[in-house]
């Protein structure tokens, strides 16, 4: 059974030219990707995306952060998707985060830590649905 999880290159990893190595690594860990863009979102676009944070501290860095220039979002498919997604980005703060993993490698704070990962299967649905149509999103099997 596959399932599906939403996955940013956020805009430090993308200014920093990790773009390809960062697609590479989603592909080698086998994970399909059903559809990929790089937009530069708006602010009000990050306010709406990370609307479950707003009352954190951080908020407001990290809309600007991410509406601050590019970045890769994807739509990606895998067994366990969310869980093994999790997995190769590691965890949020880079000094935390696994060997081997995307952010223990890329990330460069706590803030600007290279990648997103939805967090359940349900928030998955809402985050792919946020910057995706059904129909963009190609199973290429
Ligand atoms: P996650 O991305 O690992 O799921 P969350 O706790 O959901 O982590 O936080 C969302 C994003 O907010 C993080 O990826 C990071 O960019 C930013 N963030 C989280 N905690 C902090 C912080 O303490 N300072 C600054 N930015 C933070
Ligand atoms: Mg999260």
């Amino acid at each position: 059974m596959s399932n599906r999880t939403f996955a940013i290159i956020k805009p430090d990893a993308v200014k920093a030219g990790n773009t390809g190595k960062i697609y590479d690594r989603i592909l080698s860990a086998g994970f399909n990707i059903l559809s990929a863009k790089l937009i530069k979102m708006t602010i009000d676009q990050a306010k709406g995306f990370y609307a479950v944070h707003a009352e954190r501290p951080f908020y407001g860095e990290l809309t600007e952060f991410m509406s601050s220039g590019q970045s890769m979002v994807l739509a990606l498919e895998k067994e366990n998707a969310v869980l093994a997604w999790r997995d190769t980005i590691g965890a949020t703060n880079p000094d935390e985060a696994a060997e081997g993993t995307i952010r223990k490698d890329f990330a460069t704070s706590i803030g600007e830590n290279a990648v997103h990962g939805s967090d359940s299967d349900e928030n998955a649905k809402i985050e792919i649905g946020f910057f995706f149509t059904e129909s963009e999103l190609i199973a290429n099997h």
